[in-house]
């Protein structure tokens, strides 16, 4: 594997080693995933590749019901037995009033000194770039390296700007009473994304209220019922039952398959590069197409001509790829030249790539040999051919995959 350009010029590798020991690496790695440096899509991939014992603990619900606080709770229940704490707090406020972060900071900041408790917080106003993208890859950082608890706190539910469900293991939605969280009004949303309710501030009135309301909720599609802790969190109290509630549903391990899932698209994301299609080159679109449509059952989904390459070409979607089959116009073709000196058969192997400009860039530079200045064809998509010469003998066609 190739070194890579960033930190000390380690490999992803040496990197991730680093930081699985080290809060104040873990906190660079942090900053370089979230302002999206090239090395750290590096760092994220192989770490998303490797198992994670992590459990990944998303804390859900309106500002100031008690999540920070909570999150306080869970550290100390974690640390107790010397594990390890990433807590990604995502906070809706400016970076300028601060409001909620400075709260967290406060309330969580009895661990600054612990190397074992790592904090972020990630105002979501100002943030350049997917705040959501930030918030997973952070995760996936912290548990990827080692945390033996990842929290990631963040406001609202379903239909918030980060929607934890989708790759914590266990998505705990915390509620208050008074707090004006109407249950009816939020039972769509929570239906879908709460394994464990929460009812904090358990010391005030209406609680009992608020938990018939959740008892009464219809059964989950997938069969798991939400348990309801009460916790009074600024007192610790309720936090082992919580813990115990945050552990059944671990164990029922739907939600871990789920993740595990999520992480694996998210790893295919990260390498980010697919084979658009394969070209092979054909004396007659109509004659290839009795092997691939008659006898293999492959639909031609697309046919046209691009004039300006002096073919006619069919599209096949084949095994979540494509085939392009390609049939000079005339003999002037660059195609039929193909053809005339290798004959028929593979013509070309087309790679999408999200990293479209940055690869050209750096082919450029490292030499290769490109036919054409990157240009835009009639379906809107953004390509250039690299010479054979460059590619070990395939004439290379790269498409820009947009974001
Ligand atoms: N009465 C009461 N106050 C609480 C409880 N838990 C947290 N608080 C207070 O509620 C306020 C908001 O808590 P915080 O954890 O920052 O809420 P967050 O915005 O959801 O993170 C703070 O002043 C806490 O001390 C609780 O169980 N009972
Ligand atoms: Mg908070």
């Amino acid at each position: 594997m190739g070194r890579h350009q960033g930190r000390n010029r380690l490999t992803p590798e040496e990197w991730a080693d680093r930081i699985a020991g080290n809060v104040r690496e873990l906190a660079r790695a942090a900053t370089s995933v979230e302002n999206r440096r090239p090395e750290a899509e590096a760092l994220l991939r192989l770490l998303s590749e490797r198992a994670s014992g992590a459990l990944i603990v998303g804390l859900t619900g309106s500002p100031g019901v008690g999540k920070s606080t909570l999150a306080d709770g869970l550290i100390r229940a974690w640390r107790a037995e010397s594990k390890t704490v990433a807590v990604i707090a995502v906070d809706p406020t400016s970076p300028q009033s601060g409001g909620a972060i400075l709260g967290d900071r406060i309330r969580m900041q009895r661990h600054w000194d612990d190397p074992g408790v790592f904090i972020r917080s990630m105002a979501t106003r100002g943030h350049t770039g997917g705040v959501a993208r930030a918030t997973s890859d952070l995760a996936l950082l912290c548990a990827g390296s080692g945390r033996d608890l990842v929290i990631v706190e963040t406001v609202g539910v379903g239909q918030s700007e980060v929607d934890v469900a989708g790759f914590a293991d266990v998505a705990v939605v915390v509620l208050a009473p008074g707090m004006g969280d109407d249950v009816q009004a939020m039972k769509a949303g929570l239906m879908e994304v709460a394994d464990v309710f929460t009812i904090n501030k358990a010391d005030r009135e209406g609680v009992e209220q608020l938990e018939r309301e959740l008892h009464q909720l219809p059964p989950r599609a997938d069969g798991w019922t939400p348990s309801v802790v009460k916790t009074v969190a600024h007192l610790g109290q309720g936090i082992a039952e919580l813990r115990e509630a945050i552990d059944k549903c671990r164990q029922a391990n739907f939600r871990a398959r789920r993740a595990a899932a999520l992480w694996a698209k998210r790893a295919e994301q990260h390498a980010g590069w697919s084979i658009d299609h394969l070209g092979v080159a054909v004396r007659s679109i109509d004659k290839a197409l009795g092997f691939y449509r008659d006898s293999l059952g492959f639909d031609a989904a697309h046919r046209e001509t691009v004039a300006h390459e002096g073919v006619n070409v069919a599209m096949l979607p084949a095994a979540g790829s494509r085939i392009e089959l390609i049939e000079p116009l005339d003999d002037g073709s660059a195609v039929a030249k193909f053809i005339a000196g290798r004959g028929e058969g593979l013509h070309h192997v087309a790679l999408r790539t999200p990293r479209f400009r940055e690869t050209v860039e750096r082919l450029r530079t490292s030499g290769a040999r490109l036919i054409n200045e990157p240009r835009t064809g009639a379906g809107g998509h953004t390509y250039v051919f690299v010479h054979p010469e460059s590619t070990g003998g395939v004439l290379l066609e790269l498409i820009e995959e947009k974001e």
